[in-house]
């Protein structure tokens, strides 16, 4: 497997997930502002929408979609137990990796562009609130979004991370701070965080 993935971006939950896995895959760095990869390919040709995450699966073909491409990685290790088998818990995980995916990383994505309108961010923050407050309803006395770890909390802890650079402030919900605090005691979560931190670290002085 081939991970095609920007540091810190969405794309962190796949590669936490792969290291929760022990999975044997490659990582290959997208600068999404060029589109080139790190050794310089077009990576439209490898996602026409330019956006990471995408992963090249074992058969070579090109899945895309942060809720597909989890999903994927969690059935093709199932020893790792990253997504249940019950139907029934399964379509609770699609439920949270649908919910992420809809309201909360299209509400807080936009706060992280310096061109987006101030309008346009008040409106993302509110949003980003209200379902934040509901999530740390769900959250209260819980570990994870479900029974166990799944690869729902990799998205999640990946899409709340990028709040640490927006006005909302994840200590206003006790619920989501622990949740974050839960996620970088795991090793798996730790060593991908450690690793992207360095590259966006390095993404941020070659851009300057
Ligand atoms: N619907 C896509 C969204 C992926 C997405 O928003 N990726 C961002 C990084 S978090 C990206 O590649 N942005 C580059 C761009 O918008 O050009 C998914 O769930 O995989």
């Amino acid at each position: 497997m081939k991970l095609y993935f920007s540091p810190l971006a969405c794309s962190l939950a796949t590669r936490i997930a792969l290291y929760e896995a022990g999975a044997d895959a490659e990582y290959v760095e997208v600068d999404t502002k060029t589109k080139k990869t790190e050794d310089g390919a077009d990576f439209f040709a490898i996602n026409a929408l330019g956006l990471v995450p995408a992963l090249r699966m074992e058969n070579g073909e090109i899945l895309t979609e942060n809720g597909a491409i989890l999903q994927h990685v969690a059935d093709r290790f199932p020893q790792a137990e990253l997504a249940p088998r019950d139907p029934l818990a399964r379509s609770r995980l699609h439920s949270w990796l649908c919910f992420i995916g809809t309201e909360l990383h299209t509400s807080i994505s936009p706060l992280l562009v310096k061109t987006t309108h101030e309008a346009v961010k008040a409106h993302g923050q509110a949003k980003a609130e209200s379902r934040l407050s509901w999530l740390a309803t769900k959250l209260e006395g819980r570990s994870f979004l479900l029974d166990r770890f799944s690869v729902a909390d990799a998205y999640l802890f990946s899409v709340l991370n990028w709040t640490t650079v927006t006005p909302i402030r994840l200590e206003r919900w006790p619920s989501l701070a622990e949740f974050m605090k839960r996620m970088h005691d795991r090793p798996a979560v730790a060593r991908a965080f450690a690793e992207e931190k360095d590259l966006y670290v390095r993404e941020l002085a070659r851009a300057s």
